[in-house]
């Protein structure tokens, strides 16, 4: 996989290089990376990028010609790579997309700054437009960022020990299970008994039920267009009857039958 960033500020991206699994995947060879200054593409003795709006208004535009003669000098070093413009008015960034992205060649990342990219760009130049969430940046340099962490998450090889992707949270739009280590007890909260148990099939369906019931709990919305299996549906209206069993020795010993309010 191969990044390409272009920005007005690539030394943002050095410390970003150089720690984790980026660097990893560097040094293994699994990405290769670079950031390219837009500035050096522009033209005239101040090297401009910017340019007050045709139509008025207050803030700047990012001018045309230098992010095209970026793009093109970065398409000739990888033709087959898809260009992403960061923008607030993208599509949100979720993990199926950081795993389409991870089966392409190349990404050349296109940082906007200012109050946007001249309109022609985004028609001419850009395969993808992708906003990282619903807040406004300064620039997409942190959405770059983002997007070639989750990116090469996904790039086989770039994480470590067993394939840990495929148990993360939303690789089946469901939360992760929960963990614990050590101290066995804190402060007087245990960890699940379960887990202590050696039972590696007991563990497995505890984790999977917990994950179900969390995304029920804390994520409904990634339930809603995921087909629930047989198993999980199981589970569910297990809890459901606990629910219930719960509710039905409270309305017999609960709090107005003991308070004889009624
Ligand atoms: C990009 C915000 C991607 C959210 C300002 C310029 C942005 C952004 N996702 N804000 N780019």
């Amino acid at each position: 996989m191969n990044f390409i960033v272009l920005t007005i500020f690539p030394e943002l991206f050095d410390p970003f290089w150089e720690y984790g699994i980026i660097s990893r995947a560097i040094k293994r060879n699994k990405i290769n990376v670079s950031a390219v200054n837009i500035r050096d593409f522009a033209a005239g003795k101040h090297r401009v990028t910017d340019d007050r709006p045709y139509g008025g208004g207050c803030g700047m535009v990012m001018k045309a010609e230098p992010l095209a003669s970026a793009i093109r000098a970065a398409k000739i070093t990888n033709s087959s790579a898809k260009t992403v413009l960061l923008t607030p008015q993208g599509r949100t960034f979720k993990q199926n997309l950081a795993r389409e992205f991870a089966s392409h060649k190349g990404l050349i990342l296109v940082c906007g700054r200012y109050e946007g990219v001249d309109e022609r760009i985004c028609e001419e130049f850009i395969d993808y437009e992708i906003s990282i969430g619903d807040y406004i940046l300064t620039g997409g340099e942190l959405a770059a960022m983002v997007i070639i962490e989750a990116v090469t998450r996904m790039v086989p090889g770039t994480l470590g020990g067993v394939d840990s992707a495929g148990k993360d949270t939303f690789s089946d739009n469901l939360l992760e299970h929960a963990h614990y280590t050590r101290p066995r007890s804190l402060e007087g909260e245990d960890v699940p008994e379960v887990l202590l148990s050696g039972n590696h099939k007991a563990i497995e369906k505890w984790r999977f039920e917990t994950s179900l019931i969390r995304t029920f709990l804390k994520r409904r919305d990634l339930l809603k267009d995921r087909p629930l299996s047989r198993q999980e549906i199981e589970i569910l209206k297990k809890w459901c009857r606990d629910i219930e069993k719960i509710i039905h020795t409270q309305s017999l010993f609960g709090f107005d039958a003991l308070s004889g309010s009624q």
